[in-house]
C-alpha cells in the first residue's frame, strides 16, 4: 500500500500524524507507541511498518546459515516461562556437555558452509568462565572462518561474578578467545516488577543493558529480544523497547531486534493463554515503526513457524534467522509449531522468493555473502 492509500483508508487523526511523523522520518514518542498498541488496526501498523522495512531495505530478507550448541539445559535459575531447564537436582533429565562434546560437534560440520554457530543454554556451576573461555579458544582453533555468537548477560553475570572478573575484563578476555558476538537472549521483558515475578532470580535489567553497552563499546556488537504476550502490558512492552532505544542512541550496537512469542507448553506459566498470530504481527510492526535506530527486525522462524514468519516479512520484519539445523530445543520444548527447525538454503530461498522479496545471505555481522536474484 502507498503512503497516500495507508492514510486515505485512516480516519483517526492521531494515526495519521504518526504515519506523517514517521513519513518524515521522525521518531515516534512513547506515547505514540502505546496509542500504535491501543488503537491501530493490523492493516495500519502493517502497511506502515511495510513502508517504513521497505524504505530501508528494499525488498531485501537476510537469512543465515547457522547452528545452535546449548551447552546444558540444567539451569540454577527457575524462569517461569521456561519449559527447558531441569534443575541441578534433575540431572538425569538433563544434558552437561563436556569440552570435547561440543567439540565433536562442531566437528560434524566440517566441509560444510555454516557461518555462524550460536551458544546459549542454562548455567551451572562447572560450566564457568575458563569452560567458556577454553572452549571459544578450541572452537577458534578448530574453525577459524566460524562466527562465534554466544553467551546473554544471565550466563555472563554468573561467569564473571564466580570467577571474580569485572564485565569489562572478563568480555575482553571472552573476546580475545574468539567470542565475537551477543546474542539476545536472556532480556525477557525489563520492568523490574515484572521481572521479578517471571524471570526466577537471574541478572537484572539494568545489568543486561549495561553488559550490552560494554559489549558495544568495545567496538562488537549483539541483538536484544523481547519475550511478549504473557502477562505483560503494553505499556511495559514500550518502556522495554524505549530502553533499547535509549542505549542504542547512545552505542550503535544493536543489530536485530527479536520479538520472541511466549509458549506455554511445560511450563509454570501454561495457565497463560498465548496470543494470536494478529497480536504477533501488530507486534512485529510497532516494534519496527517504534524502534528506528535498530537497523534489523529478526521474525525468528524456530519460534513461530515458517507461515508466521512469511506472513512477519510482510509487516516490517526484515531477517528470518538461519538453516539451525535442528540444533536448538528452547522453543520446541516449549510447544512450537516447528518441533526439529532445520531448513535447507534452498527452502530458505524459496520461502522468501514466494514473497516477491530477494533472498540475501548474510554473515552475522550483516555482511553479503550471496545475493539470489
Ligand atoms: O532469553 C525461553 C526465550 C530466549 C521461552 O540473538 C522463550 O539472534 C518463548 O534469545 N517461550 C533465548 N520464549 C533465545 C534467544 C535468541 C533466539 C534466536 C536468535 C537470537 C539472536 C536469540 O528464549 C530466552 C527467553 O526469552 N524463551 N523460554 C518460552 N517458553
Ligand atoms: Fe535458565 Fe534461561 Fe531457562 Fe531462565 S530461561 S531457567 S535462565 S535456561
Amino acid at each position: 500500500m502507498s503512503f497516500t492509500r495507508l492514510l486515505n483508508h485512516e480516519h483517526d487523526s492521531e494515526l495519521i500524524r504518526i504515519a506523517k511523523d514517521c513519513d518524515a522520518g521522525k521518531r515516534i514518542s512513547n506515547r505514540d507507541g502505546l496509542y500504535l498498541y491501543e488503537k491501530a488496526s493490523l492493516g495500519f501498523v502493517g502497511a506502515l511498518a511495510n513502508l517504513l522495512n521497505e524504505r530501508r531495505h528494499q525488498k531485501n530478507v537476510f537469512f543465515n546459515r547457522n547452528f545452535h550448541i546449548e551447552p546444558t539445559n540444567l539451569c540454577v535459575y527457575t524462569c517461569s516461562f521456561c519449559s527447558y531447564s531441569r534443575l541441578l537436582k534433575q540431572q538425569d533429565e538433563g544434558w552437561a556437555l563436556e569440552i570435547d562434546q561440543i567439540i565433536s560437534k562442531l566437528q560434524a560440520y566440517d566441509g560444510i558452509p555454516v557461518t555462524e554457530v550460536h551458544i546459549t543454554g542454562g548455567v551451572i556451576p562447572k560450566q564457568d568462565f575458563i569452560f567458556y573461555e577454553t572452549l571459544f579458544n578450541r572452537i577458534r582453533q578448530h574453525r577459524p572462518d566460524i562466527h562465534i555468537k554466544a553467551l546473554t548477560p544471565v550466563e555472563l553475570f554468573y561467569i564473571f561474578k564466580k570467577a571474580k572478573l569485572s564485565t569489562a575484563e572478563g568480555l575482553q578476555r571472552l573476546a580475545d578467545a574468539g567470542l565475537g558476538s551477543m546474542p539476545g537472549g536472556g532480556a525477557e521483558i525489563f520492568d523490574e516488577t515484572l521481572r521479578t515475578e517471571i524471570a526466577g532470580g537471574k541478572c537484572s535489567s539494568a545489568y543486561w543493558l549495561e553488559t550490552h553497552e560494554t559489549w558495544h563499546q568495545m567496538g562488537k556488537h549483539s541483538n536484544a529480544t523481547m519475550l511478549y504476550g504473557h502477562i505483560e502490558t503494553f505499556e511495559q512492552r514500550i518502556d522495554h523497547m524505549d530502553r533499547l532505544r535509549q542505549l542504542q542512541d547512545k552505542t550503535g550496537g544493536f543489530q536485530a531486534f527479536i520479538p520472541l512469542k511466549f509458549r506455554n507448553k511445560d511450563n509454570a506459566m501454561a495457565h497463560v493463554a498465548e496470543v494470536s498470530v494478529i497480536e504477533d504481527l501488530r507486534n512485529y510492526a510497532i516494534s519496527r515503526i517504534y524502534l528506528d535506530n535498530i537497523p534489523h527486525i529478526k521474525a525468528y522462524w524456530a519460534m513461530i513457524g515458517r507461515k508466521t514468519a512469511q506472513l512477519a516479512l510482510q509487516f516490517g520484519a526484515n531477517d528470518i534467522d538461519g538453516t539451525i539445523d535442528d540444533t536448538t530445543k528452547i522453543y520446541s520444548m516449549a510447544g512450537a509449531e516447528e518441533q526439529h527447525p532445520k531448513m535447507s538454503t534452498d527452502e530458505l530461498v524459496n520461502l522468501i522468493k514466494a514473497l516477491g522479496r530477494t533472498p540475501v545471505e548474510r554473515d552475522t555481522l550483516y555482511g553479503i555473502v550471496k545475493t539470489y536474484t
